[in-house]
């Protein structure tokens, strides 16, 4: 399948903080993943998803993680919403891609909004 993927950046800032190059105020993390605290939030808890591999975006994720990864990844976002109580109340998924999702970090990431009633999704 074509892609328009950039090559990964190994000195991206996600990357700097997997090494513990700069700090990151941790929430969680698995094997093949790890969650911090976005530090410019948008909801009262905004939470950033990582892999632990060098993955540009969701597209370079899907098509060159292995299965195990991507299954350790998105277990640990759907247990973070449960473990900051965002179940009952509900909460929203982000991943921005390449230029027109103005993805600033080239690192694949989500993040998890909640907390507050977020309104409509591109306010
Ligand atoms: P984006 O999807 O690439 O646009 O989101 C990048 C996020 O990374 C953004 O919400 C920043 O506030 C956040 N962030 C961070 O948590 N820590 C940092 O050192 C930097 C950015 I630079």
């Amino acid at each position: 399948m074509p892609t328009t993927t950039p090559a990964y950046d190994p000195n991206n800032v996600f990357a700097r903080i997997l090494r513990g190059d700069i700090p990151a105020e941790r929430v969680c993390d698995s094997k093949h993943s790890f969650a911090f605290y976005d530090i410019s939030p948008l909801a009262p808890i905004h939470v950033l998803v990582i892999p632990r591999g060098a993955y540009t975006d969701l597209h370079d994720f899907t098509s060159r993680a292995s299965d195990e990864e991507i299954l350790d990844f998105w277990k640990l976002v759907d247990q973070i919403s449960a473990e900051q109580s965002l179940i009952p109340s509900g909460f929203r998924l982000i991943s921005n891609v390449g230029r027109d999702s103005g993805q600033e970090v080239p690192h694949f990431h989500v993040h998890l909004l909640g907390g507050r009633a977020l309104g409509p999704i591109l306010s």
